[in-house]
């Protein structure tokens, strides 16, 4: 059951399309305080949620601010990650049956205090005094999932070619440079589908242009490369270059398409083309205006985008640095004690994302000025769904591939999301799993994250057990960062156990791809939890490193450093399937309990509930030549 309460008056995000009538606030267990709730926490009560953020599948003993941030240095002590998914679930521990949901409709900061201050106490503060509370209780937490999932709409499903593997690299220079990483692909036998395109493709980060001179013969090249069944996919950033004669800039000018400061000007922040302008994107007339920029790129043949710096990403503002230029110049080294010096020093530090100039400008939404704090986590969303709105103009048969960097629940229905700028650590790769089924219960379904790393130095083991959980999520793409270790899977001596697993995906994707189907129409989840499948199982309960993907299938990932193997517990009878160079192997039913299971490097392992058949494909240079049809079953049992 579902009951929506209503607080103030609240900015509406058109998460929930469809909203019930509001009910006078009453409820057994949360209890409203002076800005939010709180609510006793059972013992062992588990509290499942917030999608996109740090630490386990079990969010209790931390706090989480639902606030988008472009954090690339992320840790387990961050607080807020590139997405705001204000959704909680909490498991009633051993006492209680009824399960609780709780969303938090509201585009401004929360904070979820769950068990960090008081261990026995959940604590929500909600920035603004508007907002909508929707409380939904049922029986089981799959039925709670279904219910909020209903309630926010159906997912998103891509086109068919975003299921296969992509590589991206900040950035490829040049035409040549994509087409030896293609044809390093192919000579190594490695499946590709997608090349990703960074944001050295435009001409001095201008959204919507092309630099000519390495890229001379841009739509012949995205043709050149669709015969050879790989799909192109240009960034598109958030902030629009102040550049006078720039197209996108004199139009969005002249139209007031753009953020404005107190005064009406134009607010100048700087992303990586220098000072830059911000498109409304939560305007409906602007967010369309810009959505229908990309136009000047589906015309050249380009099906699929990725949007970042949608936070939006702020390395300065205009006025912070006229600031700082003042304080240098009047700065007298002789005259200066300690405290001033250091603060000097830090006077750097804090312009990238400044809170002062997320309060220093406005948008337009729905025929209200709003300061853009007030409304901060809906930017990356509306630039996100604009675009998709717009596609249905200008495109006539699929629409393109779409995901973003930034998000807030109702971005799901239009476009899938990535998880942000990760590291080379064993530590993300556990992370990666962990977020999977927390971002299935907000809608977001079409995800994944930077396989091998983004940031910092990878290496061959962990890239290879990376992508060996990389196969199962849906967002399946291997991308790093400028000046890291290139991460390709061809640049390494064991290629062909890199072109096991990667083609082991393919092999895979019948199942998965209804795995995902089924999870989009029937608002369920792709990856699921033990705890949720086996609530009366006092170990699957806590396993936070296996999960169901798809109904039938359970995996066990390696995820450290120097192993061969792992324990795996298995809630119920299991047939395990090795696959060894794509092959699959049945090596027959284990009896529920815990088991020691080697897992080299270059295979993998899955196990399948007794009696289920397993739907697999052959593997394919890519999904161009491959036929989800042409499939054989695998009985397990
Ligand atoms: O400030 O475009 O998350 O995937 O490679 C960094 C360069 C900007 C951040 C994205 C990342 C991308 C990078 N971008």
């Amino acid at each position: 059951m579902i009951k929506r309460f209503t607080f103030g008056t609240p900015t509406d995000t058109e998460a929930v399309l469809d909203k019930p009538a509001p009910c006078t606030f009453s409820d057994s267990r949360l209890i409203k305080t002076e800005n939010g709730f709180r609510c006793t926490l059972f013992d062992r009560e588990a509290v499942y949620g917030l999608g996109e953020n740090v630490r386990g599948i079990n969010k209790r003993g931390w706090t989480y601010t639902s606030d988008c941030s472009d954090d690339p240095h992320h840790q387990e002590d961050t607080h807020s990650l590139y997405g705001a998914h204000n959704f909680i679930l909490l498991s009633g521990g051993s006492s209680l049956s009824e399960k609780l949901g709780i969303f938090i409709d509201t585009p401004s900061k929360v904070v979820f205090d769950i068990g960090y201050t008081d261990a026995s106490e959940l604590m929500i503060t909600v920035d603004s005094p508007g907002f909508d509370l929707y409380v939904i209780t049922a029986p089981s937490l799959l039925s709670a999932v279904t219910e909020f999932r209903q309630l926010i709409g159906k997912s998103y499903i891509p086109p068919f070619f975003a299921f296969g593997y992509g590589q991206s690299r900040w950035s490829y220079y040049s035409e040549d440079e994509i087409r030896e990483v293609v044809s390093e692909y192919r000579r190594a036998g490695i499946p590709l589908d997608m090349v990703y395109m960074d944001i050295d493709y435009m001409d001095h980060y201008k959204d919507f242009t092309i630099n000519e001179e390495v890229f001379p013969h841009f739509k012949e090249f995205v043709s050149e490369m669709r015969s050879q069944g790989i799909h192109l996919i240009p960034i598109i950033d958030g902030g629009v270059k102040l550049e006078p004669g720039y197209d996108v800039y004199e139009e969005g000018h002249r139209n007031g398409y753009f953020c404005k400061d107190e005064n009406g000007e134009d607010f100048v922040i700087g992303v990586w083309p220098g000072d830059c302008c911000l498109p409304d994107m939560l305007n409906e007339e602007a967010g369309k205006w810009f959505g229908h920029k990309y136009k000047f790129l589906t015309d050249m043949g380009i099906d699929g985008f990725w949007n970042d710096m949608n936070e939006p990403a702020l390395f300065y503002s205009k006025k912070n640095l006229t600031g700082i230029a003042q304080k240098i110049e009047a700065y007298d080294s002789q005259k200066q004690g300690i405290n001033e010096v250091l603060s000097f020093k830090g006077i750097f530090e804090g312009v990238n994302n400044n809170p002062e100039d997320y309060a220093s400008f406005y948008h337009d939404y729905k025929g209200k000025r709003y300061n853009h704090k007030d409304v901060h986590n809906l930017f990356g969303y509306y630039m996100t769904r604009r675009a998709s709105e717009s596609f249905d103009d200008f495109i006539d048969g699929e629409k393109p591939l779409l995901f973003s960097r930034s998000s807030y629940i109702g971005m799901h229905r239009y476009a899938g999301i990535w998880q942000g700028d990760n590291k080379s650590w064993w530590s993300h790769l556990k992370m990666n799993l962990q977020m999977m089924p927390s971002l299935n219960m907000c809608g977001f379904l079409y995800t994944g994250a930077d396989i091998g790393g983004f940031g910092s130095d990878t290496t061959e083991d962990l890239l290879l057990r990376w992508l060996a959980v990389g196969i199962f999520t849906p967002l399946f793409r291997n991308h790093s960062a400028s000046g890291t270790r290139r991460q390709e899977a061809y640049r390494f001596g064991d290629f062909e156990a890199f072109s096991d697993i990667i083609r082991l995906r393919y092999v895979l994707l019948p199942y998965l791809y209804n795995a995902y189907l089924d999870a989009a129409n029937n608002n369920t989840l792709m990856f699921t939890p033990l705890s949720f499948l086996y609530p009366e199982d006092d170990i699957a309960s806590e396993i936070e490193d296996q999960l169901f993907v798809g109904r039938d299938m359970m995996i066990a990932p390696v995820l450290e450093q120097n192993r061969t193997g792992r324990v795996v517990y298995l809630p119920e009878p299991m047939c395990l399937i090795r696959f060894k160079h794509t092959e699959a192997i049945n090596e027959g039913c284990l009896d529920k309990g815990i088991h020691y299971v080697n897992i080299p490097l270059d295979e993998v392992v899955v196990f399948i509930k007794k009696g289920a058949g397993l739907p697999l494909g052959k593997p394919a240079q890519n999904l161009q030549c491959f036929d989800i049809n042409d499939t054989y079953i695998l009985n397990c049992d």
